[in-house]
């Protein structure tokens, strides 16, 4: 067979093997990866460095899979060039209840998937974070080990998601030329013709945000070769627009919606078989294609051995690095380390804001921890995210721990996420508390991927001020308390928030959000050698059988504390729970539940300055909820506690009035 031949029956391999998925699951997307097989298989064959027998290879290219619906495209490449973990019954098992090959593609479920990809723009916007994380692992071990490029697969949907602009004008300017975005640019969305809403042009737009562009015939191997080429080298990074028709081959549904997120149907199928030339049946591969696409998949066997042999030979505070990091461990001595830096703390006793606390426990952690790369969206005077170890990233420079990611809130979490997929970097970015919202999404997968982001939530309440209500958060504790595998974090003090940030560190597989104050706050904590955050809630100040169990958290404990002491006057006994994490409270057995919240007679007062979802379960149909129901307004953050309730005299009067009544 000549070689463009052999190209386009190893492209049918990949066409017929998502052609028969979809119609077997009688459910998925046909379209994408039919009009992307050819580009794909120059990618995989050609250049994608990759070891199917070692999936995890630090210095892999990496391939996201943007448009992820398109997801039989990437199921059918691993089985095609040999990753053991996927097999012909798992593609014939697609979107099947428990399958390895879920409808989008799902990130640890099977080797070769580098990052969940369902919503759009997120993937773009995770590979963005990958090759950023490769600059910066370069930086750090040398590009001797770390050299390689990320690849993205991206549909007209990711690059309608603003997100993808965002994303787009970050890599520009930090001038990611490790970075190749393939561009499936069919025109086609499900909604039709993408004309129907779009219609920038996309060379300006990315040649305007500091990018290369090449436009080719998304079904013509050499001008497809020649792109990839020119990507090697190219001093940016790159778009290669990948003009391609959406289920190329189906006489009567490629070019337009009808194949976007269909099965084909067994008629068409039959006539897509008769033009492309492929009589075999559903999930056969003949032997001699099969064993053409197991060789790309050892293409990559010297370049593999080679890195083996240089990483053996490399310095060993290098290769300690890698192994710790890579192993999702800190380093030995932190321990010992942070039981020093609380210690300090609690003699310190600093009255301050947990945003204070929080930059002075960044202070400690990023002197201890070099994967720690910290940034903020446009905010860091505000949410004190910088620290003196770390120096700032720039355009050409990635020897920096500090990312600007300007006032881009979305891409830098998504990004985060690229950062810690790439090589479990633990990224910690800041904005203020209701920015949360802009980044919702990409938080959401940070908990779904399981992985390791820290998200700085500054400016927790009202007690903000005047700001105003546009900028109080009220139901952003709730919002995030209620996606599972993320824990919602709201210390008290100081000693809080550095417990709170121990827990962060040790929670591999979870990422936290810290919701920090504005306003100082007293120093309650008592001295202790044990980190008892990590039970998520816990007695700070008990009475002797109490009339009521007050619970707080954050800048409440300090007002649940006062009402105590108002509370002594009436003869009520008061107990005082702080709960900096409600997630992992929920967690703990019921016998300490119990220990810390009494009884089911005992009356249960929750104060937190937001809406009160999420808390009945601790506080039953006849607690109190001293919160906010409402938005919030602008103002003094005294008068705004004091309007709203939220004092230690008001919960006083609601719980005097209950118990005398
Ligand atoms: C954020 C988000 N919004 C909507 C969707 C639903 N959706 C899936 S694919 C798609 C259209 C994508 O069009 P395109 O990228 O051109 O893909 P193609 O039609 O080429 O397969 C939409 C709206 C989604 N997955 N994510």
């Amino acid at each position: 067979m000549k070689n463009n031949e052999l190209n386009s029956a190893l492209a049918n391999c990949v066409r017929f093997l998502a052609i028969d998925g979809v119609e077997r699951a009688n459910s998925g997307h046909p379209g994408m990866p039919m009009g992307m097989a050819d580009v794909a298989t120059i990618l995989f064959r050609e250049y994608l460095q990759f070891n199917p027998k070692d999936p995890k290879w630090l210095n892999r290219d990496r391939f996201v899979l943007s448009a992820g619906h398109g997801s039989m495209l990437i199921y059918a490449l691993l089985y095609l060039t040999g990753y053991e973990d996927i097999t012909i019954e798992d593609l014939k098992n697609f979107r099947q209840i428990h399958a390895k090959c879920a409808g989008h593609p799902e990130y640890g479920h099977l080797a070769g998937i580098e990052t969940t990809t369902g919503p759009l723009g997120q993937g773009i916007t995770n590979a963005v974070g990958m090759a950023l994380a490769e600059k910066l692992l370069a930086s750090r071990v040398g590009e001797n080990l770390v050299n390689h490029k990320t690849y993205c697969i991206a549909g007209d949907g990711c690059l309608m998601e603003g997100i993808s602009q965002e994303a787009i004008s970050f890599a520009g300017h930090l001038g990611l030329n490790n970075l190749v975005l393939l561009w499936d640019n069919n025109s086609i969305s499900i909604d039709g013709k993408t004309s129907v809403a779009t219609s920038e042009n996309m060379r300006l737009r990315f040649e305007s945000c500091n990018w290369n562009v090449i436009e080719i015939d998304g079904h013509n191997f050499d001008e497809i070769r020649d792109a990839l080429n020119k990507a090697q080298k190219s001093d940016k990074p790159i778009m290669i627009s990948c003009k391609t028709t959406i289920g190329f081959g189906s006489p009567n549904k490629a070019g337009s919606e009808k194949c976007h997120g269909s099965p084909l149907g067994k008629d068409e199928i039959a006539l897509v078989r008769q033009k492309l030339n492929w009589p075999y049946e559903a999930f056969e591969i003949p032997q001699e294609l099969r064993n053409e696409w197991l060789a790309a998949g050892t293409k990559s066997n010297e370049n593999y051995n080679k890195w083996q042999q240089e990483f053996s030979k490399s310095d060993s505070v290098k290769s300690e690095y890698l192994k710790r990091v890579l192993n999702k461990k800190l380093p030995n001595n932190f321990g010992e380390k942070i039981a020093e830096f609380k210690e300090k703390i609690t003699a310190e006793k600093p009255k301050q804001a947990t945003r204070k606390s929080s930059n002075v426990a960044l202070e400690f952690l990023t002197a201890e921890l070099p994967e720690l790369i910290g940034g903020s969206a446009d905010l860091t005077e505000s949410v004190l995210t910088k620290t003196s170890s770390t120096k700032a990233v720039t355009t050409g420079n990635f020897s920096g721990s500090y990312i600007h990611y300007g006032v881009r809130e979305h891409a830098m979490a998504a990004i985060m996420n690229g950062l810690s997929l790439h090589s479990n970097f633990i990224p910690y970015g800041g904005t203020f508390a209701v920015f949360s919202d802009y980044m919702k999404p990409a938080m959401r997968l940070s908990a779904l991927m399981k992985q390791q982001v820290i998200y700085i939530l500054t400016h927790d309440s009202i007690g903000l001020g005047e700001d105003g209500p546009t900028h109080q958060p009220i139901e952003h504790l709730a919002m995030l308390r209620g996606i599972p595998n993320f824990n919602t974090f709201r210390p008290a003090d100081a000693l809080e928030t550095i417990e709170c940030f121990e827990i962060a560190l040790e929670t591999k597989e979870t990422p936290s959000g810290m919701f920090l104050t504005r306003q100082n706050l007293p120093f309650l904590s008592s001295s202790r050698k044990e980190n008892i955050c990590k039970f998520g809630g816990y007695i700070i100040s008990d009475a002797q059988n109490p009339d009521v169990v007050i619970i707080a958290s954050g800048s409440e404990v300090a007002t649940a504390i006062e009402t105590k002491e108002k509370l002594k006057s009436h003869n009520i006994n008061a107990r005082i729970v702080s709960m900096p994490c409600l997630d992992i409270f929920a967690k703990q057995s019921d016998t300490y539940k119990k220990q810390v919240l009494g009884d089911a007679k005992i009356l249960k007062v929750v104060i937190e300055a937001g809406i009160s979802q999420g808390w009945h379960q601790f506080i039953g149909h006849d607690g109190i909820f001293i919160g906010m129901d409402d938005f919030g307004a602008s103002g003094k953050a005294e008068d705004l506690f004091k309007h709203f309730g939220i004092t230690s005299d008001a919960a006083c009067n609601k719980i005097v009035a209950r118990i005398k009544q």
